[in-house]
């Protein structure tokens, strides 16, 4: 296992999980959708997650959100690009949530440390923007397209058959030429996956230690929770803090969340304790 994620011209310590912000430059997604569309409200909350401990920033334009519906190309760019020249001179690395090609090559252009793909480099042409590149890669599990993903999905062995496409990936990232120091491996929690589903993979969530890269979760408020504790999705807070726990306690390296500061506090309280039962 690495012991650094080299992400463009930062290299993030994995000695202690680190926090990724969300920043969905969307009018459409599930708990944050049309709060940061408009450019100076997304640079001002990317700034914000920055002073409250956020160690990534991972900005999307694109809705994943069960249902949602893909938007253009054009439209994508035109949403991202703008907020990623403007974060250029961030101190932390800026990721670029996007399953396209074109983004991936123009958002790297314009300051992008980091490539979040929900589609594991999938796309034709994916692989090789990131190659040609220098930064850091999540790849991510799903099963199906946003918008009937969550139509009954079966697995024989959810864990199993997400490890297995995980290394696969793996596999096919490091033969086009990107280093394992460059590369994180996400289950993806909520795509193409029940609540059962989604709780088998955080309960053996340690297994993926296996895969040989660091692991990012992302539960910060997502459905399972809701379904756990009957709660909407503004009202996830203490359940999203709960996963973020478990996912640090099973070995996640990254934790994807929307609540920057009440997670770095969280987290603080796992690490002191963990320091001192070492
Ligand atoms: N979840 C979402 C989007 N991108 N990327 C990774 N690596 N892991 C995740 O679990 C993940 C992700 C969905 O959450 P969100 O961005 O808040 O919503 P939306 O897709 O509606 O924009």
């Amino acid at each position: 296992m690495p012991a650094s994620l080299r992400c463009g011209r930062f290299t993030l310590a994995l000695d202690r999980p680190l926090l990724m912000g969300v920043l969905n430059v969307t009018p459409d997604s599930f708990s944050d959708g049309g709060r940061y569309l408009e450019r100076g409200a997304a640079i001002e909350r990317a700034r914000r997650m920055v002073e409250e401990g956020a160690d990534i920033v991972d900005v999307g334009g694109e809705s994943t959100r069960p249902g949602a519906r893909p938007v253009s190309e054009e439209e994508e760019l035109a949403r991202v690009l703008p907020v990623l020249a403007a974060l250029r001179d961030l101190p932390v690395p800026v990721s670029v949530d996007t399953r396209r090609p074109r983004v991936m090559r123009e958002a790297i252009a314009a300051g992008a440390s980091m490539v979040n793909d929900v589609e594991a480099l999938e796309a034709p042409g994916a692989l090789e923007a990131v190659a040609a590149a220098d930064c850091a890669v999540c790849l991510m599990h799903k099963r199906g397209d946003p918008a009937t993903m969550q139509d009954n999905p079966v697995y024989a062995d959810v864990v199993g058959e997400v490890k297995a496409y995980l290394a696969a990936r793996i596999a096919s990232v490091l033969a086009a030429g990107i280093a394992r120091d460059r590369i994180v491996a996400d289950p993806g929690f909520g795509f193409g996956k029940t609540a059962a589903h989604n709780l088998a993979l955080l309960a053996r969530l340690g297994e993926f230690a296996d895969l040989g890269v660091p692991v990012a979760a992302g539960l910060s408020r997502k459905s399972t929770l809701g379904a756990i504790t009957g709660r909407p999705v503004g009202e996830r807070l203490a359940a999203s803090l709960a996963a973020a726990l478990l996912a640090a306690e099973a070995g996640a390296a990254i934790l994807r969340v929307h609540d920057v500061r009440e997670t770095r506090d969280a987290l603080a309280v796992w690490l002191a304790v963990r320091a001192v039962g070492r």
